[in-house]
């Protein structure tokens, strides 16, 4: 037996006794499930489509099934390196090692900051604060954003808060998106909003920084988040399944976190 056994056996144990938990931080993905809009004169991505092959009749009498037509950056979903420009000679989706995929996550609520303001910016300030308390950001974790946007996800026109103009739903601001991913040891951001950026990221300098930034450095994203209310502020372990799509920007992914009870 290898050394490690014994903690592979442990968790076993934990995740069968419910003293480990595992929290599903996927939105439900379906036709109506809200879909990023970017201002023209830029394309935009369709949502969800389903085209039934057959349901248990005579196309098939004893399955259903059907074929998909979706945007690869729709719901709870992965940003991969070459999404970017800036990322543009890195990893697709389906380069991504494993290892990259699993590892510790820390959570930082500006649920409070976000409710006041949809228009709330992360700062380094915020995350050398989130530090001070609770120590360095994890190598190789990530960074989960909590703004309380999850609860707006069952409705495209709160979850997106554009009304006429700008729409206004918070995120890290560009000093923040740099050195989140040019000094810190994370691999990834993830947040509860429809993009990584922040709502009026159109506008920062750079334009879209945390896309900017994050894929330039080699670095992911995962957007449209549910139940971040749920992890402790750190020792979470999360995972997360995209596509392994060759030559993918992004993926619908299912994003698990493994959380102790007590
Ligand atoms: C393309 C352009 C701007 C943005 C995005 C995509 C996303 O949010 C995304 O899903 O990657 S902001
Ligand atoms: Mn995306």
């Amino acid at each position: 037996m290898s050394t490690t056994a014994p903690l592979l056996q442990s968790l076993a144990a934990a995740l069968a006794d419910g003293s480990v938990q595992v929290v599903d931080l996927t939105q439900p993905l379906h036709e109506k499930t809200p879909v990023l809009k970017l201002p023209e004169p830029f394309a935009n991505t369709p949502g969800l489509t389903r085209h039934e092959i057959s349901r248990y009749d005579d196309r098939g009498p004893a399955w259903a099934w059907s074929w998909l037509e979706i945007g690869e950056h729709v719901g709870t979903h992965f940003d991969a390196p070459i999404h970017w420009i800036t990322g543009k000679d890195g990893q697709d989706l389906a380069s991504v090692p494993p290892e990259r995929l699993v590892g510790p996550a820390v959570m930082i609520d500006k649920s409070a900051e976000a409710a006041a303001d949809p228009d709330y910016t992360l700062t380094v300030d915020d995350v050398r604060a989130f530090e001070a308390e609770h120590g360095p950001l994890p190598e190789g974790g990530w960074l989960l954003l909590r703004t309380g946007w999850d609860a707006r996800a069952h409705d495209e026109e709160q979850f997106l808060n554009a009304g006429a103009g700008m729409p206004r739903t918070p995120g890290p601001d560009a000093e923040c998106a740099r050195w989140l991913a040019q000094e810190t040891p994370i691999v990834g951001i993830g947040v509860e909003t429809v993009g990584t950026d922040a709502g009026g990221a159109a506008a920062f300098d750079p334009p879209f920084p945390v896309h900017s930034y994050f894929l330039g450095a080699g670095k992911y994203g995962l957007t449209q988040l549910a139940n971040l209310a749920l992890l402790p502020p750190t020792g979470a372990v999360l995972i997360a399944g995209p596509l392994k799509l060759v030559g993918g920007t992004g993926s619908p992914t299912r994003v698990l976190a493994l959380v102790g009870a007590g």
